[in-house]
């Protein structure tokens, strides 16, 4: 039996060495990437990103278990953190939280090698995505450690990013920072059971409302006053907070409730085929990007290319320059 139709009967094992071949890019891997991408397109992606030790795999992990307790859909989890817990299956020094779903079938986990560029990386995550998909996984949850490029990576990539903060560390800070709070469609302050909850939510609510204003402030005979604004666009999503602590399995169903929310407004803003269509659009640009380049090369002599190069470091010819001589054979 062909591997792909081993993985549309629900083959694991066939699953797997397909997502070893995705991972490695090999001519197989995209021969079967291409053969299951019709039956993909019905998953929910879910991001989870933020910060190390904020608690994301072990929300990933909580999220899980609720999806196979409360519904009859398969999940994936793919973690792209480097210092994911997660080895196929099992968690490393907290073996007890895992056992409840290293058992069950219905459960997927892969941890995605994180060597090479971002790009890569994030192209090889994309389709290690889309074989989930068409194995029936209507659950994937991606995990990424928050760090620049990634999560924003993924936001591209999910259709609901959920961002976790824990309190202290001045995290809120840091994320605001880094522009977190711009992809985030839920805000999770996990870690609720340690003290500056209070203080974090506070400072999240603070942001989002200067980012989302809900009220309109007016000055009426010298007072400062607020009213509603008279018309809350639907279609707008305002982040929705979630306070969970997930080593007790706490605010999970919120959790879970959030997401279906963010999904359901999705579909009712038409947002779902729009971010679907932007994220298989840059996918499509990414490739042609790649081989083009790939052609590019492959029709110029090494030689030239290098001495072109050559010219840009020396400063005889701009880097735009260069790229219309290459393009033309010369200046115009
Ligand atoms: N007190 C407390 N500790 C937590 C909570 N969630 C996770 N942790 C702990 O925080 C540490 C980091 O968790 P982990 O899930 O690996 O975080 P990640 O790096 O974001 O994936 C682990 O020791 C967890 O047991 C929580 O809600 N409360
Ligand atoms: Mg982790």
């Amino acid at each position: 039996m062909s591997l792909t139709k081993s993985i549309l009967e629900g083959n694991r094992l066939a699953l797997a060495r397909l997502l070893t071949q995705v991972e490695n890019d090999s001519s197989q891997g995209r021969d079967a990437l291409a053969e299951l991408f019709p039956h993909t397109g019905k998953a929910h992606l879910i991001g989870v990103t933020g910060a190390p030790g904020t608690g994301k795999s072990s929300l990933v992990n909580q999220l899980a278990l609720h999806y196979r307790k409360n519904t009859d859909k398969k999940v994936a989890i793919v973690a792209v953190d480097p210092s994911s817990p997660f080895t196929g299956g099992a968690v490393l020094g907290d073996r007890v939280r895992m056992r409840d779903l290293s058992g069950d079938e219905g459960v997927f986990i892969r941890s995605m090698a994180t060597r090479g560029s971002l790009g890569g990386i994030a192209r090889k995550t994309a389709s290690v995505v889309q074989v989930f998909d068409a194995a029936g996984y209507e659950i994937i949850i991606i995990e990424t450690v928050g760090a620049g490029q990634s999560e924003v990576d993924v936001a591209r990539l999910a259709h609901t990013t959920v961002v976790v903060e824990a309190p202290g560390l001045g995290d809120e800070i840091q994320a605001i920072k880094a522009g977190i709070l711009e992809i985030a469609d839920v805000l999770v302050i996990n870690k609720a059971d340690r003290p500056g909850v209070e203080n974090a939510e506070r400072a999240l609510r603070s942001t989002l409302e200067l980012a989302h204003p809900i009220k309109r402030v007016f000055r009426h005979h010298g007072k400062s006053m607020s009213i509603a604004a008279p018309t809350a666009d639907p279609n707008i999503w305002i982040p929705l907070i979630v306070k969970t602590v997930a080593t007790e399995g706490k605010g999970i169903d919120e959790l879970s409730e959030s997401i279906a929310k963010h999904a359901a407004h999705l579909h009712q803003s038409g947002d779902w085929t729009a971010r679907d269509r932007a994220r298989l659009g840059s996918e499509m640009e990414a490739l042609l990007q790649e081989a083009l380049m790939d052609r590019f090369l492959d029709d110029i002599p090494h030689k030239e290319y290098e001495e072109i190069i050559e010219k840009v470091i020396h400063r005889n010819l701009s880097p735009s320059e260069a790229v219309t001589f290459l393009l033309n054979g010369n200046l115009r």
